[in-house]
């Protein structure tokens, strides 16, 4: 059994989170106990090696890392267990629903297996047929984070590799045909225009479905097709656009005639002209910072909506209004958070580094994550970049995997703009002149580029001479510029990993930034300090990348207060 069709806006939903203690057995010889045959009576594995319900516990969701000190480094076989009891109504339907596991998911209900994921980021869900509830259930989980070559990502990763049963997990009961999917936006050319779609699931599939936007006053009625599915294009009247300082956002109400499902939906266009991002129409600067999906408020990944709002509160006192969500798809709650704040966002994919370019198999896994990231977020007024990649070589093999990428996100939403972090051309680069013509430039809608000079080369102030060569007329953004700096460590500007050295470096950033006549945003790395498995400098790094403005502990660090202050102006001058 593979994935089934992703149910979207669950949390809406009428659900029963499992969140809590599961019990969980390490299996690093990857022994699997006979559950290769996708069948195996659960209870008969408890004997004494593996024995559930004696064993330890870990809280879902929650990556295992930072929960269990003997798990911290540990990359493998881990299986859950969790047992529930549940009162199903016999007519409808029961889903089980995972917002992520890192990174290959097998789920066995009462020692059936239900289905197999792959994709560390994105949610999946299964059916759970009648005949195989019992009145106690043992729901079993194997999530496996053992990194592949031919992975998305790949081996190598600036990030923890956090394993585990990482966001929410939920039942969610549904009627026999209800509505799995719908998509409800601003047509990009046109203000005054809605489209999108309805999707049913069940055996009823040809009904009278409604979009109801109560405060509108707008009603668009239709019918589906045979498949369940109806397309709309309708026009639209006195839209209050929602924006950074008025994220409004419309109740808005799917009905169809077996199911209703209600969700918050802010109308706007993203669209470039020339060098310009244009929101709503205007001219609009990117403030923005980069943000892990990490805890600020203990360790361990992020899950939780109290999380998000710690994050972008961060971020707002930083007078951002954009976040650049990196590397992969965060959890839902955060998107939800910039909707209701007026966050803009940029969404990635894992395709960091070094991917197995040749790869099918790398491809399928990354198309199939293209797919549930935007089937899951396309409703999310505060996302306006699907970004595709990460730092990733200007040849061949990249650029037809990651063209197709672009082409496949694209025929799923046209109403937001693609870009990727590229990195400017090193071979025809000088000490001087900072080359941009990454043949990806031609496909994406913004050009971003990764810059650290003044970290990983030269001074702060070899900014200075730096002139920028961007061979596209689009809008220019620094996706990421950073430089580490331990959090009350102080000295004179020239010296690494102090404060001091981290100011020296944003004041030349901001400079060279003012210089760059294109250029439309910056978002640099990066908000916290965060667990990466390349730094390990003792006493400074100690497993922290110490880029952040903030620490890991939530200490701001000076750097701070100069990119708070720099922000303040550009939103006066909005330029
Ligand atoms: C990058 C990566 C980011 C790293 C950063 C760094 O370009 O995109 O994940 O953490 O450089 O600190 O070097």
């Amino acid at each position: 059994a593979q994935h089934q069709n992703l149910i979207t806006n669950v949390h809406n939903r009428n659900v029963t989170n499992l969140s809590g203690k599961w019990r969980y057995l390490t299996d690093v010889n990857r022994e699997r106990r006979g559950y290769e045959k996708d069948m195996v009576p659960i209870e008969k594995w408890d004997i004494h090696e593996y024995n559930f319900p004696t064993s330890d516990w870990l809280y879902v969701p929650g990556d295992w890392n930072t929960q269990r000190e003997n798990l911290f480094y540990y990359d493998g076989h881990v299986w859950y267990r969790k047992k529930f009891t549940y009162d199903k109504d016999e007519n409808k339907r029961l889903f089980i629903y995972f917002g992520a596991v890192n990174y290959k998911a097998e789920v066995y209900l009462n020692d059936i297996l239900l289905g197999k994921h792959v994709g560390g980021f994105t949610p999946f869900n299964f059916e759970i047929p009648d005949s195989l509830l019992q009145e106690e259930n043992s729901l079993v989980v194997l999530a496996d984070n053992v990194r592949e070559f031919d992975g998305v990502p790949s081996f190598r990763t600036g990030w923890w590799n956090y394993g585990g049963i990482t966001r929410d997990v939920l039942l969610v009961e549904l009627n026999n045909t209800f509505i799995r999917d719908y998509y409800v936006q601003l047509d990009k050319n046109s203000p005054n225009t809605i489209k999108g779609f309805v999707q049913l699931d069940g055996q009823a599939l040809s009904q009278n479905v409604a979009i109801e936007i109560p405060e509108l006053n707008k009603t668009i009625k239709g019918k589906t097709n045979k498949d369940g599915k109806y397309e709309f294009k309708e026009k639209i009247a006195n839209v209050d656009y929602w924006d950074v300082d008025n994220p409004k956002l419309y109740k808005v109400k799917v009905v169809s005639e077996t199911d209703t499902v209600q969700d918050k939906i802010g109308f706007r266009t993203i669209a470039t002209e020339g060098t310009d991002i244009l929101l709503n129409g205007k001219p609009i600067f990117l403030r923005g910072i980069s943000i892990h999906e990490e805890n600020p408020l203990g360790e361990g990944r992020a899950w939780s909506r109290e999380h998000a709002m710690v994050l972008l509160n961060r971020a707002k006192e930083l007078n951002c209004n954009f976040v650049r969500l990196a590397h992969y798809p965060h959890n839902e709650h955060i998107y939800r958070v910039a909707d209701e704040m007026g966050m803009l966002v940029w969404e990635e994919l894992p395709l960091f580094w070094a991917i197995d370019w040749e790869s099918e198999k790398a491809y399928k896994i990354a198309e199939n994550m293209a797919t549930e990231m935007v089937t899951r977020d396309k409703n999310r007024a505060s996302i306006i970049i699907w970004s595709v990649a990460n730092e990733t070589g200007d040849h061949d093999a990249r650029n037809k995997f990651l063209t197709g990428m672009i082409e496949h996100t694209r025929s799923m939403d046209d109403t937001r703009l693609i870009s990727a972090a590229l990195l400017k051309n090193a071979k025809k680069s000088t000490k001087k002149v900072k080359v941009v013509d990454d043949y990806l430039g031609k496909y994406s809608d913004i050009i971003s580029i990764n810059e650290y000079f003044g970290w990983y080369q030269g001074l702060p102030q070899i900014k200075d001479s730096i002139r920028w060569d961007i061979q596209f007329n689009k809008p220019f953004l620094f996706s990421e510029t950073g430089a580490g700096a331990l959090q009350g460590f102080h000295g004179d500007s020239l010296t690494r990993w102090t404060e001091d050295y981290q100011s020296y470096y944003f004041r030349e950033t901001i400079e060279m930034c003012e210089r760059i006549p294109t250029l439309r945003g910056l978002s640099p790395w990066i908000l916290n300090d965060f667990l990466s498995p390349q730094r390990v400098f003792p006493y400074i790094q100690d497993n922290f990348l110490r880029k952040g403005l903030i620490s890991d502990r939530g200490e701001k660090k000076e750097a701070f207060y100069i990119l708070r202050d720099y922000y303040k102006k550009k939103a006066e001058r909005n330029r």
